[in-house]
């Protein structure tokens, strides 16, 4: 466990650096990760998988503690005792007992240039909902926007457009990284083998990510004590093959990440289509799934036997740290 301590806060300072040199990149308007002028990127410590076995295996141990049915199919954020859910057009807060005490069924209605009718996984931060918006047609996405709702009203604040020259073509989900002051989107398309990195204050576009290897059919994105943990609905619910959690480290200045297979869900209810994910202060996973309809090219598409309606359902894990656990 020493050892990763040490590696970890040194990342959190080199960190620090990297940030100020992607700002400063970003003033010239060239996109870090489009290569260009390669001295603005700082050294990059080899991906070799070999040289740092951390990275490629799971950094918990994670323990099914219970599920809660929620009114949202989509994303689902955790900050101090509250808990918010996402639909594809709905905002709703909920309590640490799962009561609902705040929705918005009109997420839509004001505030956006243009038009957007889907919401992915969220996050939120010092109490404002982040939101990866898009408008979704036939299987298309456009307009995709950084949308920041008020945590408590759920009403809508700001929003900040993406940037087309990304590539992403569309948006499953967002994260803040508050240790360095970055927002980040995944896409469920086959864009997914990016992620997405905008500055947290100006929404200004600081490059791409490339994950090695890479998850198919991501969902949701959450940030947690320097790593970051995607969903993928990659396994076929036909077959009872459970979905994943994945999780890497977004190096200072590189421009790709070795990817771990953090978790296989194959404790809950039932295999179904895994959405958004998120950690709790009190150090918890909270994993979104829905599990009764059929989904056919990502549309709900009929149900199994026995549903008659599509479930819901937030997973809640609790956490052991691996490294602390094998030193102990
Ligand atoms: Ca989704
Ligand atoms: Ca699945």
């Amino acid at each position: 466990m020493l050892r990763y301590v040490s590696a970890l806060s040194k990342r959190v300072a080199v960190g620090a650096i990297a940030v100020a040199v992607v700002l400063a990149g970003a003033a010239c308007a060239k996109p870090v990760a489009e290569g260009g002028d390669k001295e603005t990127v700082p050294e990059v410590a080899s991906l070799r998988p070999e040289d740092h076995p951390e990275w490629i295996m799971p950094a918990y141990s994670y323990e099914l503690q219970g599920s809660a049915e929620v009114d949202g199919r989509q994303g689902v954020a955790a900050e101090g005792s509250y808990v918010w859910v996402s639909g594809s057009t709905t905002l709703s807060k909920y309590d640490a007992d799962w009561n609902l005490v705040a929705t918005n069924a009109e997420p839509f209605a004001q505030g956006y240039d243009l038009e957007v009718n889907h919401i992915g996984d969220i996050d939120v931060y010092q109490n404002e909902v982040y939101c990866g918006v898009e408008l979704f047609l036939d299987g298309v996405a456009s307009n995709i926007q950084i949308a920041v709702y008020d945590g408590d009203t759920l009403e809508l604040k700001r929003t900040f457009n993406f940037e087309p020259e990304s590539g992403q073509d569309e948006c499953s989900g967002i994260c803040v990284n508050p240790d360095d002051g970055t927002v980040w989107m995944c896409s469920w398309t086959d864009t997914g083998r990016y992620v997405y990195q905008y500055d947290l204050e100006t929404g200004a576009y600081l490059g791409r990510v490339q994950l090695h290897a890479s998850p198919q059919w991501i969902q949701g994105i959450a940030y947690h004590d320097g790593s970051f943990y995607v969903t993928a609905d990659d396994g076929d619910a036909d077959y009872d093959e459970p979905d994943h959690v994945y999780r890497f480290e977004a190096q200072p200045g590189a421009h790709e990440a070795a990817v771990a297979v953090e978790r296989t869900l194959d404790d809950v209810t039932r295999q179904g289509e895994i959405e958004g994910l998120s950690f709790t202060d009190d150090g918890r996973m909270l994993v979104l799934y829905n599990r009764g309809a059929r989904i056919i090219l990502g549309m709900p598409s009929g149900f199994y036997d026995g549903y008659d309606h599509e479930i819901h359902e937030v997973f809640s894990y609790a956490m052991t740290d691996r490294a602390e656990a094998d030193e102990a």
